[in-house]
């Protein structure tokens, strides 16, 4: 017993003097461009819950001001549930809409509110708000979609905030003010209605307990895309059979043992004692100088892929979105909460 406990005491001290060297490189390092960046923060805490969350903290955060029939509107709740370490955890994430942090996303195209613009032509961003980041820095216009919600910020500020977590799928265009080198972080979140279990139930399918999947793709006016220069790391991973599926490497976290997207991504085998595995979000991932150094690349996805070949949020406006790619982590559908930077020198 004592002998574990002196080797486990060693390894500790070694990672200590590795993580403090790590961290003395990271303070002075700069990456191209004169950006400081900031030592990295302390690892992760990994944490596992098991079932549904069962406290509903919101019952609906989507509010839609014209509907009808046709649309696919779902209930976005925002619950809690506990993990095995007693840590109590927001799900599907804790967000700025729940919050109500501004400011609400400028629409490009959404049915609650009657924005449907026919093509590009008809698109005027000239109402957009411009959110002041610099004041004596550049107009920048962008277009998003998420699937299903983002929050963005710019160098920390938050820039905008999703209307429609969830559905019905809308678009949305933001303006800032903004000098190089400058840095944007995305909070996404792919929304489900079995909260924790990372399932929806997808009625047009006839199925209650369906794999609900990400995407994130964003153009802006300064030539930046989303494509595999951008950053990613995944917060929540399920469902699961078992935690001891996701695999931890360093900083990389890996499940793949049931695909990574549709068509091939089967079901666990698991139902209401599924597994899901959390992560605590560091606390400067919004900030331009947090380091990403360490997290893995976006992965790129096609339009089949991320399954948006039928919705005119994105498909009106190619001319909008051309040569940007659609970004998540490395598992499309059992990826569920993910933060995706970018910056732009
Ligand atoms: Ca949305
Ligand atoms: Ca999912």
């Amino acid at each position: 017993m004592k002998q574990a406990w002196k080797t486990q005491a060693s390894a500790l001290r070694r990672t200590g003097v590795v993580a403090a060297a790590i961290a003395a490189l990271a303070a002075c390092a700069t990456v191209g461009g004169g950006l400081a960046l900031d030592p990295i923060e302390a690892p992760d805490r990994r944490m596992v819950t098991q079932g549904e969350a069962k406290k509903i903290l919101i019952p609906n955060l989507t509010q839609c001001a014209h509907t009808n029939p046709k649309m696919n509107l779902r209930v976005a709740a925002v619950g809690q549930i506990t993990a095995t370490d007693g840590t109590v955890i927001t799900v599907p994430a804790e967000t700025a809409l729940q919050r109500k942090q501004g400011p609400l996303s400028h629409d490009l195209y959404n049915e609650c509110n009657k924005v449907l613009p026919p093509n590009s032509a008809a698109v005027d961003a000239s109402k957009a708000p411009v959110i002041e980041i610099d004041s004596d820095g550049e107009v920048i216009t962008g277009y998003i979609v998420a699937d299903n919600y983002f929050e963005f910020y710019v160098n920390g500020k938050l820039v905008s905030v999703d209307n429609t977590p969830y559905t019905p799928f809308n678009s949305a265009i933001v303006r800032f003010k903004v000098k190089r080198p400058y840095t944007m972080a995305f909070l996404l979140v792919d929304w489900d209605e079995q909260l924790s279990l990372g399932v929806e139930n997808m009625a047009r399918l006839n199925d209650n307990w369906y794999l609900g999947d990400g995407g994130l793709i964003a153009r802006f006016s300064d030539g930046t895309v989303t494509d595999g220069s951008w950053k990613a790391q995944t917060f929540m991973i399920g469902p699961l059979d078992s935690p001891a599926d996701v695999v931890d490497k360093g900083t990389l976290r890996f499940f793949d043992r049931l695909g990574r997207t549709y068509p091939d991504v089967k079901k666990p085998k698991c139902r209401a004692d599924c597994f899901m595995v959390h992560y605590t979000q560091p606390r400067g991932w919004r900030n331009k100088t947090f380091n990403d150094t360490h997290w893995p690349n976006a992965y790129t996805y096609t339009d089949e892929e991320i399954g948006v070949t039928t919705l005119p949020a994105y498909t009106r406006y190619p001319e909008l979105f051309a040569g940007a790619r659609w970004i998540w982590t490395q598992n499309l559908v059992y990826d569920n909460v993910v933060i995706a930077r970018k910056v732009v020198r």
